[in-house]
């Protein structure tokens, strides 16, 4: 699918906001893609798509998670979390993309998950850092990202898990998973 088409399927979807949030993702998105190595075009549509599903009803998000046979334990924690996989869902659905890297990097854009894949990556990194983003510690976030990927991924899981923290929220198990992951990561390339 062509850029503009793609622009044109989500502008529907989103606020004017998340509209422009979603524009800084993609040209973050294909800015890191051609730093690190990444299919460009796949990590442009990757972000163009990413929170297709953000403004779902919960009610519509709920039955997908359930009747797609998703993670059940998502109902259990914060409701931010569910538009990603729901996302993922609906753009194979609705915009009959197949390509399942660009698909799994839709649906672990909140989370993240062990393991991810330098698409998966670059897509949670470019929702983090693109220019629209304010949150405290984004700039250093913004710096590492110029040096290491999976550095800068650390900081940023880091600050997200301390964020809800210090509200009393729940955080979702793959969140920690995925930061326990990338820390394992970074130590193996610093041993070899
Ligand atoms: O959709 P965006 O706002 O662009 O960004 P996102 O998809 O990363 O959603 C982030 C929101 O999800 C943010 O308000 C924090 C919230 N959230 C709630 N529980 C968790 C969580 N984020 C993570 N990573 N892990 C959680 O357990
Ligand atoms: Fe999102
Ligand atoms: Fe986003």
């Amino acid at each position: 699918m062509e850029r503009h088409e793609a622009l044109e399927m989500v502008k529907k979807q989103l606020t004017e906001h998340r509209y422009q949030h979603t524009i800084g993702v993609m040209e973050t998105a294909v800015a890191l893609a051609e730093q690190y190595g990444a299919d460009v075009k796949k990590a442009e549509l990757a972000a163009i798509f990413h929170d297709y599903a953000k403004f779902r009803p919960k009610e519509e998000m709920k039955r997908i998670i359930l009747e797609q046979n998703m993670p059940k334990d998502l109902l259990l924690y914060n409701t931010e979390l569910w538009h990603a996989p729901v996302g993922a869902y609906l753009v194979e659905k609705e915009a009959g993309i197949s390509d399942v890297e660009i698909l799994d990097a839709i649906r672990y854009h909140t989370s993240g998950r062990p393991n991810m894949t330098l698409l998966e990556k670059i897509v949670y990194l470019a929702d983090y850092i693109e220019p629209g983003r304010i949150f405290p510690g984004v700039d250093e976030v913004r710096e590492l990202a110029k040096q290491d990927l999976n550095k800068a991924l650390i900081k940023a899981l880091k600050n997200t898990i301390q964020f809800l923290m210090n509200k009393n929220q729940t955080i979702y198990p793959d969140t920690f998973y995925t930061y326990n992951s990338l820390i394992m990561e970074v130590k193996g390339e610093e041993a070899r």
